[in-house]
């Protein structure tokens, strides 16, 4: 009773504590919480002398008067200059040196970069927070805000510069307001075709930009609609113009190629047709007028069925000048996408090869761009899966500004209904050394222009980083609490790429949910090791992430990526599994690296495991330089993956009143489901490989699930047995459906042990419709639930596959051998045009299927009691 009592006391405490301090993730890593000990700051001066007068001044100053008033608890004021007080002086570093004698030693602080001293001024401190221009003080107020917030100490003198200019997000959005591959609902910049009225979003989005260094941000989908450039778009993209210009972000935009054509009634968009070329630059010249600190162009083309340059015989060098030469005289950049490929290659065709594209069609034009040209490269040959190569495109364009793309929202990476922290894998890429011309060349060199000699102005243009981002209008900007650490990351990378992951998610950890040791250190744990488990559960080896890839791109579909156009290939064969690109007998792919790179990836005895299956085809029995085969290997490390998962919630668990409950309960629902839906991936992938390998796991776990009742093999009233495509999405390839209205019932005599069960049922959950299911013991029900689709996935999916697969898991339950279990399913039999509570703007383009039922038949595939496969990982 007392136990009882003193629970039910604690329970009330926390619940007090932490719904005190709700939050919905709005103000990201901007919190500004009071600090743990704010008398460690108390030298800071409370007076802010604010020496400039631009709106980008003004948001500094604001912001460092808000941050530290909230975190420190005591009013800081902004006054104009005053010398002889103690005094925080935000300014730029001319007018610093105007008043102060400021020592020369140290690199120089000009443009975005920053300077943090504590100087005097006769007897008074004068903390300067000084940038090379007020948009490098911006970037320096939000650094001291950063150190207050995560409790380190003030530094007596520090500098810092960004390392490449380009450091910017591209967004995804249609002007309908959808946002393809968005993942967190509609666009906070368009809607109906238009811009926003309300563009607050779009300003309080350049503010968490700028927090981390992002200097860009492209507003519109690279699949760009073809009235972005129409006359009186203008104007209305102009407002968000306004909206980003406080926070130093520049705004660009993503054009249609055919854009004189389309727009400017022009018989042709040949770019060397001399109209052509006097279109852009009147369009150029209107872009201006309107927004004068316009950043440039993105530029999708001859690409996924964007037309391009290709049509007339033109190169993306002809295309990319005719765009360059009319934005050179406002200082605009063109980016051009290196994702240039064929989507109807010839699957037959053993030399066809996808990842060849990028260096095939780029290579040779190298020198032939102008100098505002930087060639904008996604980090993999394919498409952001959850293992790729670097692109060797990195090393083949060596007199070209290059940028390269990244990307924050998780196609590929479990759409943010998974918690995949993406800074290891960025790291990763980042430091991968290419090696060309035999010295040390990694990734983030070359992109920051510091690895080739590019001649006169493409070395002041040198590139830098991209990522796309696509926050929405959902609160949190990105749906998955823990998601907004790769947006952090990816600005912190891009203005300083050396900084480990560990420092990134300790300084996001500790802003986004406080400085406590103990959440701190379990959230950096989990976050860190989040991309191997993820990796380890969807796909292994460098295969691809096995995903579907014809759908949504979320759960798995193994299949398919074979036997189509796409050439997302991984030539899973009788006799072995891998596209082979080596030199020697496949595609050829690995000549495109330089030599000594070439070579260690040519070599089976030096390609390493994680990239086997991207570069070659192997038997499924071949022995790693693990010592495990490849199927065992699959085998172990997708047990491994799913058990990672299910630890999520466990651990998050312990956190429960050390962090707010919103976040809380939003964060531990994300992670049940997780842990359901990489069990789904778990099976799915060793189902495929032990069917194809005909190899058996040396540990029995595969295809013997002991604790599993198949729904189509148990008595059943009113339930219908279907086959699921594809078949290794259900457990036995099988699941059951209802459609009576009144519901239907699944019975089974339970001959375990008895004890306390953890009961498992493995449903589908469509979003097209709300099923209820009730769990009975014996007739007396000991939980429902309702198929809600609240959580994943983020699109419309009306199918029974690996997309809408769920596990919804009743603990606790206690069971006797003779007891009778039952699951009644009530079906949602409405015909749903979209689903409830979500419209078409969050549907991904290909992820829709009209053509099929998309009532929701309260489907079911097994019940499983107690544990399946280790639940801890080993
Ligand atoms: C914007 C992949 C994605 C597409 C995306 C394309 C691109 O194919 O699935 O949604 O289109 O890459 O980066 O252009």
């Amino acid at each position: 009773m007392l136990r009882h009592l003193r629970i039910a006391a604690a329970l009330l405490l926390s619940t007090a504590l932490s719904s005190a301090h709700a939050e919905t993730g709005a103000e990201a890593w901007l919190r500004y919480a009071p600090v743990p000990n704010p008398a460690r700051y108390s030298s800071l001066p409370s007076r802010i002398i604010l020496t400039g007068d631009t709106p980008v001044d003004h948001a500094a100053a604001s912001e460092l008067q808000r941050g530290l008033s909230s975190m420190l608890g005591r009013r800081f004021t902004v006054e104009s200059f005053r010398p002889a007080e103690d005094a925080i002086v935000l300014t730029d570093i001319s007018a610093l040196k105007r008043s102060f004698v400021v020592e020369q030693s140290g690199p120089a602080i000009e443009g975005d970069s920053f300077r943090i001293a504590t100087l005097h001024n006769g007897p008074h401190t004068v903390v300067a927070v000084a940038g090379g221009t007020a948009q490098g003080e911006l970037y320096a107020a939000f650094h001291l805000l950063e150190l207050v917030a995560s409790d380190r100490p003030l530094p007596k003198d520090e500098r810092q510069s960004p390392s490449a200019p380009i450091r910017w997000v591209n967004e995804w959005d249609n002007m309908d307001g959808t946002i393809e591959r968005g993942y967190a609902g509609r666009s906070i910049f368009f809607d109906n075709g238009h811009v926003r009225a309300d563009l607050t979003r779009a300003g309080q989005y350049a503010r968490l930009l700028a927090s981390v260094g992002i200097n860009g941000c492209t507003v519109n989908n690279v699949n760009a609609s073809l009235t972005m450039l129409a006359p009186e778009t203008n104007n209305e993209v102009a407002r968000i113009a306004d909206q980003f210009r406080p926070w130093g972000v520049r705004l660009s935009l993503s054009v249609d190629l055919s854009s004189p054509q389309t727009i400017g009634k022009l018989a042709t968009f040949d770019p060397l047709d001399p109209a052509v070329a006097r279109w852009w630059q009147t369009k150029v010249d209107e872009i201006y007028k309107a927004i004068p600190d316009f950043a440039g162009f993105v530029v999708k083309a001859d690409s996924e069925g964007r037309v391009g340059p290709s049509q007339y015989g033109r190169t993306p060098a002809d295309a990319a000048n005719v765009l360059a030469h009319a934005l050179a005289p406002h200082k605009g950049v063109v980016l051009y996408r290196g994702f240039v490929y064929n989507h109807h290659l010839d699957w037959n065709d053993k030399k066809a090869d996808r990842a060849r594209a990028g260096y095939d069609n780029f290579r040779a034009l190298d020198g032939k761009f102008l100098p505002n040209v930087i060639i904008q490269v996604k980090h993999g040959p394919i498409d952001f899966q959850a293992r790729e190569p670097v692109s060797p495109l990195f090393a083949a364009l060596q007199q070209t500004p290059q940028a390269i793309e990244l990307q924050t929202p998780q196609e590929y990476t479990g759409q943010q209904r998974h918690m995949v922290f993406l800074i290891p894998m960025w790291k990763w890429v980042l430091d991968t050394d290419l090696r060309a011309g035999g010295r040390s060349t990694p990734v983030k060199e070359i992109v920051e222009g510091k690895s080739f000699h590019q001649p006169g102005e493409a070395q002041k243009n040198a590139g830098g980083y991209i990522s796309v981002v696509n926050v929405g209008l959902e609160e949190n900007w990105l749906y998955h609490p823990m998601a907004l650490a790769n947006l952090y990351g990816y600005g912190k990378l891009a203005w300083n790429p050396d900084l480990s992951s560990e420092q990134i998610i300790d300084s996001w950890t500790r802003l986004t949910f406080g400085n406590n040791p103990e959440v701190v250190s379990t959230i950096n744990k989990l976050q860190l090791g989040s991309w191997q488990a993820y990796e380890n559960y969807t796909g292994p080896l460098g295969i691809g992430t096995l995903t579907n890839i014809l759908g949504v791109h979320f759960g798995p579909g193994i299949e398919s990526a074979e036997h189509n156009g796409w050439g997302q290939w991984f030539r899973g064969e009788k006799d072995g599994i891998g596209m082979d690109r080596s030199i020697a007998t496949g595609t050829g792919y690995i000549g495109q690296y330089p030599p000594e790179l070439a070579a260690r990836y040519e070599s089976l005895k030096t390609c390493l495991d994680d990239l086997l299956l991207f570069m070659h085809h192997v038997p499924y029995n071949y022995k790693l330089h693990s010592g495990e085969t490849v199927v065992q290997h699959t085998y172990d490390t997708h047990y491994l993956g799913a058990a990672t998962a299910a630890s999520y919630v466990s651990a998050w668990q312990r956190l429960h009143g050390l962090v707010d409950e919103q976040r809380y309960t939003q964060i531990l629902a994300l992670f049940t489901y997780q842990a359901g839906h990489a069990i789904v991936w778990r099976d799915a992938v060793n189902d495929w490989f032990h069917r194809v390998s005909g190899i058996d796991d040396s540990q029995g776990r595969v295809g013997h699930h002991p604790n599993r009742i198949e729904a189509e093999s148990i008595t059943s009233e009113g339930y219908t047995s279907v086959d699921v495509d594809p078949w290794e999405t259900a457990s036995g390839g099988k699941a059951v459906v209802c459609k009576v209205a009144a519901g239907c019932t699944l019975t089974s005599k339970l001959t375990q042990a008895a004890g306390t069960y953890d009961i498992a049922v493995q449903y589908f959950d469509l979003r097209t419709g709300v099923s209820h299911f009730d769990l009975l013991i014996n007739g007396r029900s000991v939980v429902t639930f309702a198929a809600d689709a609240s959580l994943p996935p983020a699109v419309v999916r009306p199918l029974l596959d690996g997309q809408t697969s769920t596990r919804y898991t009743a603990h606790g339950i206690s069971i006797h051998p003779g007891d009778t279990l039952e699951l009644r399913g009530k079906p949602d039999l409405t015909v749903h045009t979209s689903a409830p509570g979500q419209d078409a703007a969050s549907r991904s383009p290909n992820g829709d299927r009209p053509d099929v039922d998309r009532r929701e038949l309260a489907p079911v595939d097994y019940i499983e009691l107690g544990p399946d496969g280790p639940i801890t990982p080993q």
